[in-house]
């Protein structure tokens, strides 16, 4: 390791990772015998991804601690500096069906749970058609292409295009509520937008990223919380789409300003163009 600077050791560790993870799947697409903290069933795939990170970011020099959405506590990594929460393999259930998936990450420089405020890195490998990575730091998103342990830069100061128009809505359409359910019409019924929703948020975010819209996975009548974590989800992509000029909301607020109280704390996720943003928290005001 450099030691230089252990947020890009982390960084890129992760990256290197990525190809390796992308072709462990072969054959790790079947169902683990547990459920993740959240009752999720784990694919097998999902704890080999989390071991293999564990294992690499916890050896690098500045990692104080390892957390991640497939396991209830913490990995103790030392008195060093950053906290890193990881979704090693967001979207798994898309395993079975070969859509994509993601790894999600969130460098915090706060004991985790931490809100996202106290993020000062974040970001996420997609395994699309090609394998890809959206980095935001130091007010920046990088997007990379990932070949073979090497990345390319392939844009820079990436921001939310103006004019959005791709909209991607999580849970059963019943269990919506109904603010929920007449933003989401709304949006539906302009015929210039357009529908993106793959049910892994890395791919739909990726999607938003690209061409502008809205991704959300709302509270819902049954789980006024939503279903995505905090820590592991909803904070790193709400530091990169805030970063990129766009704004996250729980609802109410930024995603970015909300108090953990635990470390798998569900949140209501809405991230993408400001102007949507702004109409879904008036919309459920
Ligand atoms: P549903 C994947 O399991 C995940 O955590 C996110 O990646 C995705 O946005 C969501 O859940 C999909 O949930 O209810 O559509 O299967």
């Amino acid at each position: 390791m450099s030691g230089t600077d252990p947020v890009e050791d982390v960084v890129g560790t992760i990256a290197r990772s990525a190809i390796e993870i992308r072709q462990g799947l072969v054959g790790r697409r079947g169902e683990a015998d547990e459920e993740n903290p959240t009752g999720d069933r784990q694919a097998e795939a999902d704890v080999w991804a989390d071991e293999l990170l564990a294992e690499r970011l916890t050896a690098i020099d500045g990692v104080a601690e390892y957390a991640s959405e497939e396991r209830s506590e913490i990995v103790d990594g030392g008195d060093e500096r950053l906290h890193v929460a990881v979704d090693p393999l967001d979207g798994s259930s898309n395993l079975k069906s070969n859509n994509t998936m993601g790894t999600v990450f969130g460098i915090y420089d706060e004991p985790l749970p931490a809100p996202g405020t106290s993020l000062v890195a974040s970001g996420w490998i997609l395994y699309g058609p090609i394998t890809t990575m959206a980095y935001a730091r130091d007010g920046t998103v990088t997007k990379y292409e990932l070949t073979g342990g090497e990345r390319a830069v392939v844009e820079e100061d990436v921001t939310l295009p103006e004019d959005p128009f791709v909209y991607g809505f999580g849970g059963r359409v019943p269990e919506w509520t109904d603010d929920f359910t007449a933003f989401a019409r709304e949006i539906e019924s302009d015929p210039s937008n357009k529908l993106r929703y793959g049910g892994a948020m890395i791919g739909d975010v990726n999607q938003v990223l690209t061409y502008g819209g809205i991704f959300a996975y709302p509270a819902l009548e049954g789980s006024p919380r939503g279903k995505l974590r905090l820590q592991f989800e909803g904070n790193p992509i709400a530091y990169l789409v805030e970063t990129a000029g766009g704004r996250s909301s729980d609802g109410d607020q930024s995603i970015l300003e909300v108090e953990p109280e635990d470390l798998h704390d569900r949140v209501p996720v809405h991230v993408g163009n400001a102007a949507w943003i702004d109409r879904l928290e008036d919309a459920l005001a």
